[in-house]
């Protein structure tokens, strides 16, 4: 039996749904989803299968125009990922079309696509008349000359299994890189701080989400099949900490209640989860934070 096996990646604006159609195509919520912009902020690795094809989807920071070391540090992540890729997957939202930062990408297709296939992914069908679709199909076809074009919805799951399928087909021959009952590539304590993470981004508004960090500090096994986790929100000034806590408390209980509860679905066993919440002004321009993260701190030298 001749086995295949490589690695996509998913590559767009922020919110084109990356981290929906990863979670999709594995079968489980490995990455995390928010409505707001720049939620993923590393590359994520799940694995799913297809017949004899191991596809490793590698989910990346949205692209866009970055301003601090995060955002340019996030960007070279994304790039990073689609250069290491055997395939590269856009995604384009339907309604939105094709925007500047869609046209940037198109740019920056031209050197990534040297050596790999580029498909498209329209996502978001579910949003668009079926008519507007084949115009901004052939429209972005114009401008790049992909290798197939798909039309999908990552939330509903339309036109995902042939989008499945053929980059089963696509992918090089080889020995499987993951065991097969593998679906993600990210240490467990990386996933509980994501969870946590997006669950204070459903919850806060405006800058906020964008100014703090989780990190999981402690993990400990207990005689009864429970894990006690600790983790501490890092934000930059006393008055963010009063807002994530909230009144009397408030607003960080019912965020670690929300993260308590998708962690424990998400490993089969109890949880419990302790937050703390500590100010460190200065925690962007800090390497360890960026190494937690799964960042590297030297791609956001200006
Ligand atoms: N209607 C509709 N909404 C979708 C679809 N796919 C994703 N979404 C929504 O779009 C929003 C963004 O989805 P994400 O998967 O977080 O997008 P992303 O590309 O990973 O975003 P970043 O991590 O910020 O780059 C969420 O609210 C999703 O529920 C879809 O097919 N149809
Ligand atoms: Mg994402």
């Amino acid at each position: 039996m001749s086995t295949r096996a490589g690695f996509i990646a998913l590559i767009g604006e922020p919110n084109a749904g990356k981290s929906t159609l990863l979670n999709r195509m594995v079968g489980a919520k490995v990455s995390i989803v928010t409505h707001k912009v720049q939620t993923t902020r590393a590359r994520i690795r799940g694995v799913a299968m297809e017949g004899d094809a191991q596809l490793v989807f590698v989910d990346t920071p949205g692209l866009f125009i970055p301003r601090r070391r995060l955002d340019r540090a996030m960007v070279a992540a994304a790039w990073g990922g689609a250069a290491d890729a055997d395939i590269v997957v856009l995604m384009v939202e339907a309604h939105r079309g094709i925007t500047e930062g869609v046209e940037r990408i198109l740019e920056g297709l031209q050197e990534i696509g040297q050596g790999r296939k580029i498909a498209l992914a329209i996502n978001k069908i579910d949003k668009v008349p079926s008519e507007k679709l084949l115009a901004l199909t052939s429209e972005l076809n114009a401008r790049y000359p992909f290798a197939e074009t798909f039309m999908i919805s990552a939330e509903k799951g339309h036109g995902v299994d042939d989008l499945r399928k053929w980059l089963a087909s696509e992918l090089p021959e080889g020995p499987w890189l993951y065991p097969e009952d593998q679906i993600a590539d990210l240490p467990l304590r990386m996933i509980a701080a994501e969870m946590t993470r997006e669950k204070l981004t459903l919850r806060l508004h405006q800058e906020l989400p964008y100014q703090l960090t989780v990190e999981t500090e402690n993990w400990e096994e207990r005689k009864d099949g429970s894990a006690k986790i600790d983790q501490v929100i890092y934000v930059m000034r006393d008055g963010h900490k009063g807002i994530v806590l909230g009144k009397r408390g408030e607003t960080i209980k019912a965020v670690s209640q929300a993260a308590r509860a998708e962690l424990e679905e998400f490993l089969d066993r109890k949880i419990h989860l302790f937050l703390q919440v500590k100010v460190r002004p200065n925690w962007l321009e800090e390497s360890e934070r960026y190494s937690e993260m799964g960042l590297d701190f030297k791609d956001g030298n200006a």
